[in-house]
């Protein structure tokens, strides 16, 4: 429609002025807010901007090309830094505006900002970006600018300064062979300061992009000498044509590489409405210099560095393409392959067609239009079927290197879940933490032990499963009467709470708990005791609610080992070993032996006097309800004399049926 609309809006020999219509003229705007703000209209003031302003007339050369009026294009960069671009096309309207009687089009066109498409001559209208700002933006930000615009046999020019005309728009001379615009700017320096300049180099290279996506247009590259510096491989002339479009770009940029297949996978599908869809992919076996793999789109002959729909129609073709193949031909192993083992090591060029695109994204440089998924998806596809079925030898070739890709990245993936979890193990556990192997808190044990002796005898004595042993060393601190930043500070605490996988303080919660139960287990004697006190209180000031969840316990391993003959039982204290003596060793002379500590014992002793669920006795601490602060606590357990401390654990442990736990 914009095609047709334009031919009417602008006069040529079939429509004339009168077809005008106010719905017809947009909302326009004068350019003062352009050189105000020259950031919002061409990202900045820098050089990347600067070199804008060409890509800006450039592609208002290269749309009358692809809309199939022009030819060719001319660019010529001047030793005053002065950039002339020139097209063959229909040049821009130059008859009398119909909404400004006064305006020619071509002066509306140079003088204000656009809101809507419809006075440039982009059927393919391209908004992404900082593209398709208009031509009068270059022209608010240069300080000097010629239009020229030959057109029914006449030649005739318009200069500005700063977006304002400079002289009438007038005719200048005979132009009987001819037609088309030429634009020629040079940036003002009072926006972009006297230190920025043309750079051939990049110029060039800008020109010779837009020649390998538009192979409707040739493009003529001139520059001055003087302006190419030593060392620069810039050519001061050059024809850019490239009838083979993007295989050509991804000849050029693939010079290096190492392929799968000996061709690329090219092809350009034109439909009825006067899109297209071309492509060039390429699969390297050692990647493209830096990269694996690479996408370059384009939409309407701008780059969309950020992909979007037609991307992923690409993506689509090629991996169900080759799927559908491997499924062909029977290959097991095809179900493997993703689009990331597809795409992963392509170099893939895409550059699509299309009206009206959409664009989104940060700098909007992503293209958003639906259609375009299934447009690419549809072309691609229907050709890579041909394509592999063509050569089957190529086609195997590329499926197998593909699943090669899945293998790669599967195997990758689980190196990578492996050294993550060993990583994450060591790094969140104390190191002298003998960990559980079941991973969820169920029917799971933390022992914690004094000692290293003491904890490599519970190491030995445990159930690998279910029971985790962590030794603590020295002396704790006396958590009851540390601030808080000293009993951060202390390791051995710290290392208790990384174990438990819980915080402490205000960011305890016992669902966190890595185990069901936390055993405490010390010698039976005064010293173990006091340990156990310690830690007693440690848990009450720290884990608020573990203790009345019930799943703070204390071990109770023996003092005495009794035996005579092939007869011997264990006895947790003196009272027991008396009732013993007076009961089941009535009337015999036992051996009595008294243990020093843990350590001492035998693993398989300590396994089935304190740890092997089902002959140990153990006891759940609970706090009588005279125990309301820690105060309370401390002043029961940490009194001055220690047999008081060791009464109240005797007192409060209360023997818990062996079944429980
Ligand atoms: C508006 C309408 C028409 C063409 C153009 C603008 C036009 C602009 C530029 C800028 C550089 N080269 C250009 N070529 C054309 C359509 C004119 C018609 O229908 O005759």
């Amino acid at each position: 429609m914009a095609k047709n609309n334009q031919a009417k809006l602008f006069g040529g020999e079939k429509s004339d002025s009168s077809d005008y219509s106010a719905k017809d003229i947009e909302v326009l705007e004068g350019l003062e807010p352009v050189r105000k703000r020259p950031g919002m209209y061409i990202g900045g003031t820098d050089e990347r901007a600067y070199h804008h302003l060409f890509a800006e007339v450039l592609d208002n050369c290269v749309d009358e090309a692809v809309a199939g009026h022009a030819s060719r294009i001319d660019v010529s960069l001047e030793a005053e830094g002065m950039l002339t671009v020139r097209d063959d096309g229909r040049g821009i309207p130059i008859d009398a505006h119909p909404k400004f009687k006064n305006k020619s089009a071509l002066e509306v066109i140079m003088t204000m900002l656009h809101s809507g498409g419809k006075f440039s001559n982009k059927a393919y209208q391209t908004a992404g970006g900082l593209h398709g700002v208009g031509i009068s933006v270059v022209n608010a930000l240069s300080d000097e600018m010629v239009v020229e615009v030959a057109r029914d046999r006449k030649l005739y020019r318009q200069t500005y300064s700063r977006g304002k005309p400079t002289s009438k728009l007038s005719p200048v001379g005979a132009a009987p062979n001819r037609r088309g615009t030429q634009i020629s700017f040079h940036p003002d320096p009072e926006i972009f300061g006297d230190k920025l300049h043309f750079k051939p180099a990049r110029l060039y290279a800008m020109a010779r992009s837009k020649a390998y996506l538009s192979r409707a247009a040739e493009i003529r590259w001139s520059c001055d000498p003087k302006l190419i510096k030593e060392g620069d491989t810039t050519p001061a002339e050059a024809v850019l044509s490239y009838p083979n479009g993007l295989a050509d770009m991804l000849k050029e940029l693939t010079t290096e590489t190492k392929v799968v297949l000996p061709d690329p996978f090219t092809g350009r599908v034109e439909n009825q409405g006067g899109g297209a869809v071309e492509w060039a992919v390429v699969w390297s076996a050692n990647g493209f210099g830096e990269a694996d793999g690479f996408a370059r789109t384009y939409c309407n002959t701008i780059p969309t560095p950020e992909g979007g729909t037609h991307e992923a129609g690409m993506r689509s073709a090629l991996t169900k393409g080759l799927r559908a193949y491997g499924e062909m031909i029977g290959n097991k192993k095809t179900g493997l392959v993703t689009a990331e083992d597809v795409m992963g090591t392509a170099g893939a060029l895409l550059s699509v067609f299309i009206r009206n695109p959409e664009f989104v994204g940060q700098t909007k440089e992503k293209l958003s239009t639906q259609d375009a998924f299934r447009i690419t998806e549809n072309a691609m596809r229907d050709r890579f079927d041909h394509w592999l079925t063509a050569s089957t030898a190529n086609a195997t070739r590329l499926l197998e290197w593909a699943i090669g890709q899945a293998e790669d990245r599967m195997r990758k993936r689980k190196d990578k879940e492996v050294a993550r979890q060993s990583a994450t193990r060591k790094l969140r556990l104390p190191g002298k933490l003998a960990d559980c192997s079941d991973s969820s808190a169920q029917g799971t044990e933390l022992f914690i032990v004094e000692g290293d002796s003491a904890g490599g005898s519970a190491k030995q004595a445990r159930d690998r499963a279910t029971q985790a042993v962590l030794p603590l060393r020295g002396k704790i601190l006396n958590v009851a009467s540390a601030g808080d930043e000293k009993l951060s500070g202390n390791k051995e605490l710290s290392d208790l709470a990384t174990a438990l996988g819980t915080g402490i303080g205000h960011r305890f919660r016992v669902e966190d708990l890595r185990y069901e139960r936390i055993v405490i287990m010390t010698d039976a004697d005064v010293d173990g005791a006091h340990i156990a006190a310690l830690l007693i209180t440690f848990f009450f000031r720290q884990t608020p609610g573990l203790i009345e969840a019930g799943r703070l316990y204390l071990a109770m391993p023996p003092l005495y080992r009794i035996s005579h003959g092939s007869k011997s039982a264990y006895a947790r204290d003196d009272a027991h070993k008396d009732e013993l003596l007076a009961t089941e060793f009535k009337g015999k002379k036992p051996d009595i032996g008294r243990f020093k500590g843990l350590g001492e014992m035998m693993p398989a002793q300590l396994k089935e006097t304190t740890m092997n669920h089902k002959t140990r006795t153990m006891a759940r601490v609970s706090l009588p309800s005279s125990i309301k602060t820690v105060e309370d606590l401390v002043e029961t357990l940490m009194g001055k004399k220690p047999e008081l401390r060791f009464k109240f654990i005797q007192d409060n442990a209360k023997f818990i049926d062996e079944l429980d736990v």
